[in-house]
This record gives C-alpha cells, sequence and structure tokens, in this order.
C-alpha cells in the first residue's frame, strides 16, 4: 500500500483549525449492490488524502494544534472469524503502528468516546457532504453535553464545514501526489495507445472500453477513475454518453473520454480518432481548430492565472474559427466571446484533478469574488471541445455529426505549464499514420 506524508498533512489542517477544534473524517460503509454483493469500494478522499486508511466505516478525528493528543482512530476490531473470509483487518494495533495513531478505538465506541472529546470543544468540523452520516450523532452528543452539567452550558457551539480548509490544501499537490499523478498520466495514456492498434470500423464500443479497462488494470491501475466514454459518431455529441454498445462505423470519429486511477489519483484525458484511421476533409478542420483552441489555452496554465483564463483562451479561439468556417456569424462570435458557451461548446476547460476527477478546490476565494489563483502544484485538465448534433440544421450540412474533445492534464508550475499526458500523440500526422 502507498505511504505518502500523511502526518505534514495533517500538522497543517491542525495548524489551520481554531484552538479548541475537532475535525471528523469518515470513511463510508461498504455499499450494498445486490444479493450479497457490495459495489467495489472506495474510501473517502479526504480520509485517503490525510491517513491512507482504506478500510470501510474508519473514524479518523484530528485536534487543532493546541491539543496534546493530535490523531485518534476509530477502526473494526479484529476478529479472526470473519477475517478468513474476508480478509485481515487493521485493528486498534495496526491503527496505531501502520497508520501513525496517538489513540486507536474500537468503532463500537465511537459516539461513547466522541462525547468525551467534544465536551470541551467549541468547533467541530466535518464534510458537510457527509451530513447524513455524521451530523443525527453529532446533534446527538451536542445535545447530552447540554443537559450534562447543571448549567446547561457545555460542549460546543459551531459546526464548520471542513471542505473549505481541505479543498484548498488538495487543490495544491505536494511532492508525493505529483508522482503518483504523473504515473496516473502515464498509465491512461498507454491506455489509449493500446485503442490507437485495435480501432477499425465493425470494432464495438464496448471493445474499446475493454481495451482501456485492461490497459489501465493490467499497468497497476485500481480501475478507470471515471466511466470511460466510447463515443462513435453522433454520440460524441453527447456529453457524458456512457452506454458504449455501438459499432463503429467507417468514415465515423469516436470520442474517448477515460482514465486510470492510480493509487487513488485520477488521470483524465479525451482524444478523438477516425476510426478508419483517416479523417475526412471537414472532420479534419473541426479537429484542427479544437487542438489551436487546446494548445493555446495551455499556454494560459501558468502561475497568476486563474481557471477561467485557459478557458477564455478557448472560446476566443473557437470562436474565431467557427466564424471562418461559416459555421457561425460575426454577431454570434461576438456572444460567444462574451458569454463563453454556446451551443456547439456548453462545457467548461478546465477542471482540477487529484484524488477525485472533478476534484475539490474553489475557483474563488471564500467571501468575494477574488479568483482563486494557479499556483505551482496544481493539476488542471484542458479539455476543449466542439460538438454538432445531426439534427441542427444551423449547422452546415458537413459538419453534423461530429463530436471533438481533446483533454490534457496540466501541472503548473513556476516554470510553465508540464503536459502530464504528453506521451500520448494528438496532431493530425500523428493520429493518421
Ligand atoms: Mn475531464
Amino acid at each position: 500500500m502507498l505511504r505518502m506524508n500523511y502526518s505534514a498533512r495533517r500538522s497543517s489542517l491542525a495548524s489551520q483549525l481554531p484552538p479548541k477544534s475537532i475535525a471528523i473524517i469518515m470513511n463510508p460503509g461498504p455499499a450494498h449492490k445486490t444479493g450479497d454483493q457490495d459495489y467495489d469500494y472506495r474510501p473517502h478522499s479526504n480520509m485517503l488524502y490525510l491517513c491512507g486508511m482504506d478500510e470501510p466505516g474508519a473514524v479518523a478525528v484530528i485536534a487543532s494544534a493546541e491539543q496534546e493528543i493530535r490523531f485518534r482512530l476509530f477502526v473494526l476490531p479484529r476478529d479472526p472469524e470473519r477475517e478468513r473470509w474476508v480478509g485481515p483487518r487493521y485493528g486498534c494495533e495496526g491503527a496505531r503502528d501502520i497508520f501513525g495513531a496517538d489513540e486507536a478505538f474500537d468503532i463500537a465506541e465511537l459516539q461513547k468516546v466522541l462525547t468525551d472529546i467534544v465536551f470541551p470543544m467549541d468547533n467541530v468540523y466535518f464534510d458537510f457532504s457527509q451530513s447524513k452520516e455524521i451530523s443525527p450523532m453529532l446533534f446527538e452528543i451536542v445535545e447530552s453535553l447540554r443537559h450534562r452539567g447543571r448549567r446547561a452550558s457545555e460542549g460546543p457551539r459551531n459546526f464548520c464545514d471542513i471542505r473549505d480548509i481541505l479543498g484548498e490544501m488538495r487543490r495544491v499537490k505536494d511532492a508525493d501526489e505529483i508522482e503518483v499523478m504523473k504515473r496516473a498520466a502515464q498509465v491512461s495514456a498507454e491506455g489509449f495507445m493500446d485503442v490507437q492498434k485495435m480501432l477499425k470500423p465493425g470494432v464495438g464500443e464496448w471493445q474499446v472500453e475493454a481495451t482501456l479497462k485492461h490497459g489501465f488494470r493490467s499497468r497497476g491501475a485500481i480501475g478507470e477513475s471515471f466511466a470511460s466514454i466510447c463515443a462513435g459518431g453522433e454520440h460524441a455529441t453527447t456529453l457524458h454518453y456512457a452506454a458504449n454498445r455501438d459499432i463503429l462505423k467507417d468514415g465515423d470519429l469516436i470520442l474517448i473520454d477515460a482514465g486510470a486511477e492510480v493509487d487513488y489519483y485520477a488521470g483524465d484525458i479525451s482524444r478523438t480518432y477516425p476510426v478508419n484511421g483517416r479523417f475526412s476533409p471537414a472532420q479534419k478542420e473541426i479537429y484542427a481548430l479544437v487542438l489551436k483552441a487546446q494548445k493555446e489555452a495551455i499556454a494560459e496554465c501558468i502561475v497568476g492565472n486563474h481557471l477561467r483564463h485557459p478557458h477564455e483562451r478557448a472560446c476566443a479561439v473557437l470562436a474565431e474559427g467557427l466564424e471562418k468556417l461559416g459555421i457561425i456569424s460575426h454577431e454570434e462570435r461576438e456572444t460567444f466571446k462574451k458569454e463563453l458557451r454556446n451551443d456547439y461548446y456548453f462545457h467548461g476547460t478546465s477542471h482540477y484533478l487529484g484524488i477525485d476527477t472533478h476534484d475539490v478546490g474553489c475557483g474563488y476565494h471564500r467571501g468575494d469574488d477574488a479568483p482563486a489563483e494557479l499556483v505551482s502544484g496544481v493539476v488542471i485538465t484542458v479539455e476543449p471541445g466542439l460538438y454538432f448534433p445531426s439534427d441542427n440544421l444551423n449547422v452546415p450540412e458537413k459538419y453534423r455529426g461530429i463530436g471533438v474533445r481533446i483533454e490534457d492534464d496540466v501541472l503548473i508550475t513556476n516554470e510553465g505549464p508540464v503536459v502530464l499526458t504528453s506521451s500520448l500523440p494528438k496532431e493530425i500526422e500523428d493520429i493518421e499514420a
């Protein structure tokens, strides 16, 4: 199992909490699928980031910096009978020895022990997206504390959302994370290279999906970081087409958006290939335009810029190109540049990438409209596209049914953008070779 510098991350969190605060980090329980089967287990991203703890239901309690006991873990107890069936558990001993907990407890004691921990606190932080699991117990604890003493005034008064702090921490990757993300990008790229070798008319979209899955998993990935999109022909104009059940046709393009999850970090790549190996003239025009927009957007991925900058650049390039191709009028071009959305490009150009594919990190600083700047260590995607539905009669006929997206993963550094997925070709000559 991968080990990172979790204690440094916990210290950083502890120092950002006000005095007399604790943060509760929780792994979800297993999710039931059917019969006696569960879905593949995925630990919570905050838990992976702060502890690397991957066991279902585990709870971490991290205290603010002035407190003596900083890190407590609640875990499943050892159980030889159960472990014979489902494999070894860490137990309280593992929680201390492997994960470095100052104190470890049986998860069954959570409410009782947490009541004592919470008693002298002012603030309790947790991820509000998990409030269904956490808040009923917390409100019960806090209410019981109000009645514990005679003056009914004990216990914390504030529940705070930890996502503001952890979002900014996770947005900026440390050296350990950048190493893993380079591997996730490379494994993702190699999966796409496998696909390039098997693409031809008559191949099923599901076979492309299977090739990606095999390519990722056989290179050591956990699997896909999200459901692979293998969209032949007009399916490419559906943004999140993931049915992958049609046969690829001669003369069509296939838009593939997929990525490998390596040690719980996501790769995320899009490429658009001609099924028969050669772009038609109309396909080539659209592809070349999206590629130009993508390259110019990547050049905007520099320290001090903001997520909005690559998007604005991509939109400006696309708008100019669409006018040249006679797809939009001069007036429409001006609107496109102002509103940064139009009928043919209706999604953003970039998102943060990390433990989650659409990773956390505020686009704006809290409390004002000042954008969060791109700083060294931030990883984002750059993925402009153009989509022309076949039933849109405003589009010249030769372009109808074409959908193109090109996406790479970009690390921001003080020396400029580093494309982590650069080993995967995207030039027209390389794709047709
Ligand atoms: Mn993406």
